[in-house]
């Protein structure tokens, strides 16, 4: 069955978390606000949707994923589900709920990046906040980046295969490609000295990076570049250490 990925159409975002995995499977899907509105597509389409009050079990926030008349939204939670048809987790339980449990500690970093120039509210302009942008992204370079990548470090050093959990590369490895490459481009410099100590973060980006169905992705008009209006946003003047 197709799977409709419902994301905001011009940000990587949280949806590319998802879209990594639905494309490394070669997975038959759509990313329903990218088609044009004549087809049903673009922003109205993924607002019609979160506002259809008379579903039952409706999402509160993109990304979402529909098949058929399942509805399935929280990244994490998405990934949960995807993970077993695509082959992307592993068959044991405790691995999957290890596999989980590290996902969900992305999600947990992926939003103190997000505070990182929104620490005050989402539905205020960057500008209104950069003082305390700034305060808080002095804590972030300094004390939270190294921490969350250096536990994953461990993790991945702890595994002689090199993947985060088991043999073989699952979610939770394409979704530590896309914190690293977002990372690269919003804090060059801090993510610089933190790869400088953890080789296997970098060794993790290059092998999911050379997957080939990860690279034709990457190549293609379907991957939207990195830019200011996603998670990861390029400040020159956040990503300077205070030593
Ligand atoms: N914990 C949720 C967060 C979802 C979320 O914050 N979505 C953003 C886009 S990345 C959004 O559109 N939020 C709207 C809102 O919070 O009102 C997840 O991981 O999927």
């Amino acid at each position: 069955m197709r799977y409709e990925l419902h994301y905001w159409p011009s940000i990587q975002g949280r949806g590319e978390f998802v879209r990594l995995a639905l494309e490394e499977a070669g997975a038959d899907y759509v990313d329903v606000a990218r088609l044009p509105e004549a087809q049903g597509g673009g922003e109205r389409a993924l607002l019609r949707f979160v506002r259809q009050h008379e579903l039952a079990r409706p999402p509160f926030a993109p990304p979402f994923l529909v098949e058929g008349r399942r509805i399935i939204a929280q990244t994490a939670n998405i990934l949960l589900f995807l993970g077993s048809r695509l082959r992307l987790s592993p068959r044991e339980e405790m691995d999957r709920l290890w596999l989980h449990q590290l996902q969900l500690t992305i999600a947990d970093f992926v939003e103190e990046v997000h505070g990182t120039h929104h620490p005050i509210a989402g539905s205020l302009y960057y500008a209104d906040q950069k003082a305390e942008a700034m305060r808080r992204s002095q804590i972030f370079v300094a004390e939270r980046l190294p921490k969350f990548l250096g536990y994953f470090a461990r993790v991945l050093d702890r595994n002689p295969r090199g993947w985060l959990v088991g043999r073989r590369l699952g979610y939770g490895d394409l979704s530590l490609f896309q914190v690293v490459e977002g990372l690269r481009y919003a804090f060059p410099n801090a993510l610089a000295r933190v790869e400088r100590e953890h080789a296997s973060l970098t060794a993790l980006r290059d092998r999911v990076a050379a997957r080939p169905n990860v690279a034709a992705y990457l190549a293609s008009e379907r991957r939207i570049p990195f830019n200011q209006d996603g998670i990861f946003r390029h400040y020159p003047e956040l990503d300077r250490s205070s030593s």
